[in-house]
């Protein structure tokens, strides 16, 4: 009887974390599926890094989808990247540390769709990194979405009544796409339908890696893998769907096997010196001349926050361009979540006479806070002796605290007042602008005729900066 090529271990490889960084109760486990692929797939590729001995030089770039928290696994370099862009990144990552393993691993939605254009480039550039591109034929991660990979008449959320090709097109061929092309050494296309597929995903794998490690270019493993949650199906009728109809679609096999013909590419050409680069790049490194307002020591640190769609990041950026204007040095940092709308949304703004070192605010002496949940989360990093307004009717009781001025007005109801409660932040940059007189009225009106799009809603603002203005110097007076 012929020994097997390759075995599959019992208990955990060695590059996997002892324990995974997840609740206490489920350290032990990966946050997949029952029966899903990416389960398998890491296994496979956690026993070729260590039968390869590479561990300590492997970089693991982590998608964006069901697999986003490979990083929390493998004890590598890992990096996680935006969707679609990890052959990018993976491509830089290996220019930039050719002695590196980089493996990219991509589902079919990061890689079919949104990182086409990337994975096609990189193929046909030749990079010398390793893609595992997961291919469940859906989007997992987001609730089953139709993929470039949805078979013909599969019925998904985007495609309830099958895929249809004359409004979707055909399923994509990544492997055999990319096969034509000249710059890939190693192309496999791999199942996890039975054991004996396996075992060979496993081989496959390995070759892939062997082609990185030769430097003979780019190499990619595409594994055809269940994904039973979506397909509501059992683990069990998954994987015979894996087996009997995946493979029908998309035949299995290496598409292109170059490992024993192909020379070794050459190593990527050296980079410029660092002290090179700002003549290379025509950057003017001499000091820039100090600003009109540098002697004054001004160094506003704005945090701004709310929810989407209360013009948060609208205020944040006429503050930094009516400062900008003014001569300071500025800055504005958006930060918002991934959600299309009523997500958090805050932004960083600086205001300073000196050069900005960063631009995080993460002590703020100003707080301009939209909601209360905001209120909350933030008003313990304001800094001793800051000021926060609060867009509500009331500072709620427990948000007093010592050392900072608390001020609570109902912005968005007086914006409403006049016009559209839209115009909420435009109220309260007018009540700033009583209380913590840094910017000439000139400049704020300068920065809204150049953000603000149309005639109408300039007037608005306008007026909406008038009444918060007002409102406040009232406010004052009355406490004076
Ligand atoms: C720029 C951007 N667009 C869309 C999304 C939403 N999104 C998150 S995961 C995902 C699909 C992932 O599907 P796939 O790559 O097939 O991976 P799977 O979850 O099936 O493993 C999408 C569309 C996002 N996070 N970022
Ligand atoms: S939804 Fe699908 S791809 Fe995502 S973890 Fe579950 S089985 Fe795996």
């Amino acid at each position: 009887m012929s020994e097997p090529l390759y075995t599959l271990k019992c208990g955990k490889a060695g590059c996997f974390y002892p324990e995974y960084e997840r609740k206490a109760d489920l350290k032990d486990q990966t946050h997949y599926c029952p029966g899903c692929g990416h389960g398998i797939t890491h296994k496979l590729m956690a026993e070729a890094i260590d039968e390869l001995g590479i561990q300590d030089r492997v970089i693991l770039v982590s998608p964006v989808g069901c697999s986003v928290f490979l990083y929390y696994y493998f004890d590598v370099g890992n990096v996680q990247v935006a969707h679609g862009r990890a052959s990018a990144v993976a491509t830089a990552l290996k220019r930039a540390r050719p002695e590196a393993i980089v493996i990219s691993y991509q589902g079919d939605g990061d890689l079919a769709a949104i990182g086409s254009a990337e994975i096609l480039h990189s193929a046909n550039r030749g990079e010398n990194i390793t893609v595992l591109f997961v291919n469940n034929g859906i989007y997992g991660m987001t609730g089953g979405q139709m993929a470039p990979t949805t078979p013909v008449g599969a019925k998904t959320t985007t495609t309830p009544r099958g895929r249809n090709v004359w409004n979707d097109g055909y399923p994509l061929h990544i492997s055999e796409v990319l096969s034509s092309l000249e710059g890939p050494s190693f192309i496999e296309r791999v199942a996890l339908g039975n054991p004996k597929q396996i075992l060979q995903a496993k081989k496959a794998i390995r070759k892939a890696l062997e082609a990185q490690i030769k430097g003979l270019g780019f190499s990619l493993v595409e594994v055809l893998s269940p994904c039973p949650t979506i397909w509501k199906m059992d683990p069990v009728e998954a994987q015979r769907y894996v087996r009997e109809e995946m493979t029908r679609i998309y035949p299995l096999g290496a598409k292109r096997d170059r490992l024993a013909e192909a020379a070794p590419r050459p190593l990527p050409e050296a980079p410029p010196p660092l002290e090179e680069i700002p003549r290379l790049l025509k950057i003017d490194t001499r000091p820039s001349p100090p600003s009109a307002r540098h002697l004054e020591g001004l160094e506003d640190r704005i945090k701004i926050a709310g929810f989407g769609g209360q013009g948060v990041l609208l205020l944040g950026q006429l503050i930094a361009e009516a400062g900008m204007d003014d001569g300071l040095e500025v800055s504005w940092l958006p930060s918002y979540g991934p959600e299309m709308r009523s997500g958090t949304s805050n932004c960083h703004v600086r205001l300073a006479s000196k050069p900005v070192d960063s631009p995080l605010v993460t002590r703020p002496n100003i707080l301009l806070a939209m909601n209360e949940p905001s209120l909350r989360k933030f008003l313990p990093d304001v800094a001793d002796g800051g000021l926060v307004l609060y867009n509500g009717q009331h500072v709620p009781e427990d948000c007093h605290r010592p050392g900072v001025r608390v001020l609570a007005m109902p912005f968005a109801e007086m914006a409403d007042s006049i016009g559209s409660a839209k115009a909420g932040n435009i109220v309260m940059l007018g009540a700033l602008m009583a209380l913590h007189p840094v910017l000439p009225d000139e400049k704020i009106d300068g920065a809204l005729k150049r953000l603000v799009k149309t005639e109408r809603w300039l007037e608005l603002d306008r007026a909406a900066f008038a009444c918060g203005k007002n409102a406040a110097l009232e406010l004052e007076s009355c406490h004076a």
